[in-house]
């Protein structure tokens, strides 16, 4: 993963830091009560650990996406044979539309598409199809300034939505209850409900006391490898 593709000026991620990052993951998955499956490495496909940008996993059919990045699309082909042990109906998106599945953010049975670097129309459009056909809805919005929808945007359930400033304007978003995630904590944005517990990067206390102020339990976790390469807490796995 220390090769993965990088746009922040971070440095080069700790490798042995990042693993114990990650296994305090896993741990945390485990607290929210998931059950998780841990995939073997991927030692080609140096960013195969952000694997939720590989698939969009709903309650009807996995979508296997088309990564953006020409070095990540191996890591599409492999979700296939993994994801055939849980999903009856299989999707797939084909060039020349590319989707990184961290540009969707789910609602219900709804699924915002950030049409991003990564996520073209094309892409945007075969991911609207397969969802209609399955009985869901989806739309599409233009993001800027950040690599994926979810890197500034999370749903945290009762229709509540952590927004950071520059989707504050957003259309589509006017009907949630909005907690705005500050400029300076931005990269908080990308948090993670499970179950009721809410997982959150560590070291953003005013977005932390405000999930907390509504009544969620935080579990704070360190990811500072992983946004070494512009990852977030998100990107670390795939839940269905
Ligand atoms: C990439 O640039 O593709 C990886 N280094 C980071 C992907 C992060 N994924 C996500 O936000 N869903």
């Amino acid at each position: 993963m220390v090769k993965g593709i990088t746009s922040a000026n971070l440095g080069i991620p700790d490798y042995a830091k990042a693993k114990a990052q990650h296994q305090a993951y896993i741990h945390a998955l485990e607290k929210c009560e998931l059950e998780v499956t841990v995939l073997e490495p991927l030692e080609e496909f140096p960013d195969s650990v952000f694997i939720e940008d590989t698939a969009l996993l709903t309650p009807e059919c996995a979508i296997i996406t088309n990564p953006g990045a020409t070095t990540r699309r191996g890591e599409a082909r492999v979700m296939r044979a993994v994801l055939s042990a849980f999903y009856k109906n299989i999707e797939i998106v084909k060039d020349p539309g590319t989707v990184d599945a961290g540009d969707i953010l789910n609602v219900n049975t709804h699924y915002y598409i950030g049409i991003s670097e990564r996520t073209n129309q094309n892409g945007a459009y075969q991911m609207i199809g397969y969802l209609e056909k399955y009985g869901m809805t989806a739309s599409t919005i233009q993001i800027r300034n950040v690599l994926h929808l979810k890197s500034a945007l999370s749903y945290l359930k009762n229709n509540i939505l952590l927004v950071s400033e520059e989707l504050l304007n957003e259309s589509q978003f006017q009907k949630y209850n909005i907690i705005i995630v500050k400029e300076e904590e931005s990269y908080a944005a990308n948090c993670l409900w499970i179950n009721g517990f809410v997982l959150v990067p560590v070291s953003f206390p005013k977005i932390t006391k405000k999930i907390k102020d509504i009544g969620y339990q935080v579990i704070e976790l360190d990811v500072s490898e992983f946004r070494k390469l512009d990852g977030g807490l998100s990107c670390l796995s795939l839940r269905f």
